[in-house]
């Protein structure tokens, strides 16, 4: 571990600002800082020791919760905004330096009151109707400059926020990129999933594959282009979605790419697709990537994957490159959790994807 961390502090370095009143021996010089996030402000004033470098944290984060679990076989994500909250979500941004606004949860239908509808694409017409409301509150925060955080959910609520960013930025004909992290691909269509649950069907959907009420969730396909798009953490792809991930045009970036090639040099590559000729990328982190050792509370638990340190250091490399537009976290299952652990790392993982550094 203590060599992953020495090659991380060295590659940081070269994508943050430093302040001049803090000068950090061994930092090379002269090499250009990225593009900042979308539309920041000024560079405050902040001091604390785990303030992040950069000028974005004078930024204001929205937060916006999607209760939805139609999208889910199981029940139970639908309380993971309320988890991810209590674990203290606001107030450890403040301890960033960001300004933190939460709207509130957007209106999801409930499954008590909702007809479950085609077979093959279950409650897809109350899904459409959530996640487009989503989307429109993506976009409104979007264009007021601030950057959205969207707590899920079923990993459905990615189509709504995706969908506003991708709009808010196509208005300014700049395209999104993607970086998905998750055990599954999420490239399932209505013809190849065997469940029928929508939460398997989301990447698919904003490359333009799927259902017409997602895939043109307002008014337009793809949301995203296939080579602006990176998948990490793959270990659990459905027979029939499998020719959906070769065959797209998205990167896929399995276990087995992380356990031969380490996680840094994935990501490395991962964030170039995301980054090359986009005005940045959207994160959706499905907490099922980190090993359910440390995220036991998920939707779908898989073995075999993201360790603790692995989770954070992708999350700190996401924070370096300074291209991160927004992020969902989705996934979160209170009911099967231990005390809210997954709900707390979430919050961690979040941090560090905002620029919380160890020094
Ligand atoms: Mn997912």
């Amino acid at each position: 571990m203590a060599g992953a961390r020495r090659g991380v502090v060295s590659q940081r370095c070269a994508l943050v600002k430093l302040k001049p009143s803090s000068p950090q021996p061994g930092f090379p010089k002269g090499r250009a800082e990225l593009p900042k996030l979308l539309r920041l402000g000024g560079s405050g004033s902040h001091a604390q020791a785990n303030a992040v470098h950069w000028s974005m944290r004078s930024a204001t984060i929205a937060v916006i919760g999607a209760p939805l679990d139609l999208g889910s076989g199981r029940r139970g994500v639908d309380m993971g905004a309320s988890a991810i909250r209590l674990a203290g979500l606001g107030p450890r941004l403040e301890t960033l330096g960001y300004r933190v606004k939460d709207w509130g949860n957007v209106a999801v239908e409930q499954p008590e009151r909702a007809r479950p509808g085609p077979p093959n694409a279950r409650y897809l017409p109350q899904i459409a109707q959530s996640v487009t409301r989503l989307a429109r509150q993506v976009e409104a925060v979007a264009q007021r400059g601030q950057i959205p955080l969207v707590l899920g959910g079923d990993h459905s609520v990615a189509i709504g926020s995706v969908a506003g960013m991708a709009r808010h930025f196509r208005g300014q004909k700049q395209h999104l990129g993607l970086l998905w992290i998750d055990a599954h691909a999420d490239m399932n269509t209505p013809e190849t999933s065997t469940s029928g649950n929508i939460h398997g069907m989301p990447l698919a959907c904003l490359i333009g594959l799927g259902p017409r009420q997602l895939t043109r969730l307002r008014g337009f396909k793809p949301k995203v282009k296939a080579q602006h798009v990176a998948v990490v953490g793959l270990r659990d792809v459905d027979q029939l979605e499998k020719p959906h991930v070769k065959e797209s045009g998205v990167r896929a970036f399995t276990m087995r790419d992380i356990d031969e090639r380490g996680l840094r040099a994935v990501m490395e590559e991962a964030l170039f697709i995301v980054t090359a000729g986009t005005a940045g990328f959207h994160v959706s982190l499905d907490m099922d990537a980190v090993d359910p050792q440390q995220a036991p509370g998920v939707g779908t638990p898989v073995r075999g994957g993201l360790s603790y340190r692995e989770a954070h250091l992708a999350m700190e490399m996401i924070g370096d490159s300074g291209r991160m537009t927004s992020l969902d976290v989705v996934e979160v299952n209170p009911v099967i959790d231990e005390a809210n652990r997954t709900g707390l790392l979430a919050v961690e993982l979040v941090m560090s994807a905002l620029g919380k550094r160890i020094l």
